[in-house]
C-alpha cells in the first residue's frame, strides 16, 4: 500500500527568513516516519524559504516561465540543498531515503499540464528505498522553465502509483474556517469563503491550491500539522479530510 506524504515548506523551514531550515521541526517529522511504517513510502517537500524566495525575486510562477538559466539554477539549487538537507535528516533517523529531482524528470505541456517519469520512483520502492522528491523548476514547453509545486507532485504521484493514502502536513492543523479545523471537504465551495492568501511569500497558492489539487484526487486525502505525522502513518484520519469517503 503506498502512500504518499508531503512535508509542507512551511513545516521544515522558517518561510520568512531566506533559506533558513527549522531544524527542530525536520528532526521531528524524521523521528515521527522512523518510528512508524514507511516501506512502500514517498515523500514530498516543498519549498519554503529555500524556493519561494527565489522564485519571487526572478518572478517565476507555475505559469509564468523564465528563459533565464541562472535564475532557473538559483531557484532549483536552492532545493536541491534543500533536498540533501531532508535527506540527511532522514538518513541520520536510519530511513533509506534517496533524492528524485523534478527538473530531471518532469515537463509540463504547452498546456500547463504536468508531465512526470515516476519509473525511478517505483523501482526505488520496490527496492526498499524512500525516495524524496521536492517543488521545483522544470521545463515548460514555449514559457522556458516554471515552478512545479509539491502539491502537483503530489497529485501526480498519488495518480501514477495507485497510492492508497495522501497527506500533507502543513504549519497549520488541517483547514481552517474562522479558526476552526474544518473536518470534511468535498467540494472547493465547501471552503472558498474561508481560504484567503497564504501568509508568507508563496508562489503556489497556499491552501487553496493545496486543497483545490487534493480534491482532484480518488485517493484520500489528509491536511495536518506536525502532530498529525505519526497518526496519519498509523491509518488514522488527522486534520482535515479531503475530497474523498472512506467506506470503513
Ligand atoms: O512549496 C514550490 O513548492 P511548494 C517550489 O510545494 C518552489 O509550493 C521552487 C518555489
Amino acid at each position: 500500500m503506498t502512500t504518499v506524504l508531503k512535508l509542507g515548506g512551511s513545516v521544515i523551514t522558517d518561510k520568512d527568513q531566506p533559506e533558513t531550515v527549522d531544524r527542530d521541526a525536520l528532526e521531528h517529522a524524521s523521528e515521527t516516519i522512523a518510528r512508524h511504517e514507511h516501506a512502500d513510502l514517498v515523500l514530498v517537500h516543498g519549498g519554503g524559504s529555500f524556493g519561494h524566495h527565489h522564485a519571487t525575486e526572478h518572478a517565476v510562477s507555475r505559469t509564468a516561465g523564465t528563459h533565464d538559466t541562472d535564475a532557473t539554477r538559483a531557484i532549483h539549487e536552492a532545493m536541491k540543498s534543500l533536498n540533501r538537507i531532508v535527506i540527511d535528516a532522514l538518513a541520520t533517523e536510519g530511513i533509506p531515503a534517496l533524492p528524485v529531482h523534478p527538473l530531471s524528470v518532469g515537463t509540463r505541456t504547452v498546456d500547463g499540464e504536468l508531465l512526470l517519469s515516476t519509473q525511478q520512483v517505483q523501482t526505488m520502492l520496490k527496492e526498499g528505498f524512500v525516495p524524496v522528491l521536492h517543488g521545483d523548476v522544470i521545463a515548460h514547453a514555449r514559457e522556458g522553465t516554471t515552478i512545479v509545486s509539491g502539491d502537483e507532485l503530489v497529485r501526480v504521484l498519488a495518480t501514477d502509483l495507485d497510492a492508497e493514502r495522501v497527506g500533507l502536513c502543513s504549519a497549520v492543523p488541517g483547514v481552517l474556517d474562522a479558526g476552526a479545523v474544518v473536518p470534511d471537504i468535498d467540494t472547493f465551495a465547501d471552503v472558498a469563503h474561508a481560504l484567503g492568501a497564504s501568509e508568507s511569500t508563496d508562489v503556489t497558492g497556499g491552501m487553496a491550491a493545496k486543497v483545490r489539487a487534493l480534491l482532484a484526487l480518488e485517493t484520500p486525502a489528509f491536511v495536518f500539522d506536525r502532530e498529525g505525522i505519526g497518526p496519519f502513518l498509523e491509518g488514522d484520519s488527522p486534520g482535515t479530510r479531503i475530497g474523498f469517503e472512506p467506506s470503513g
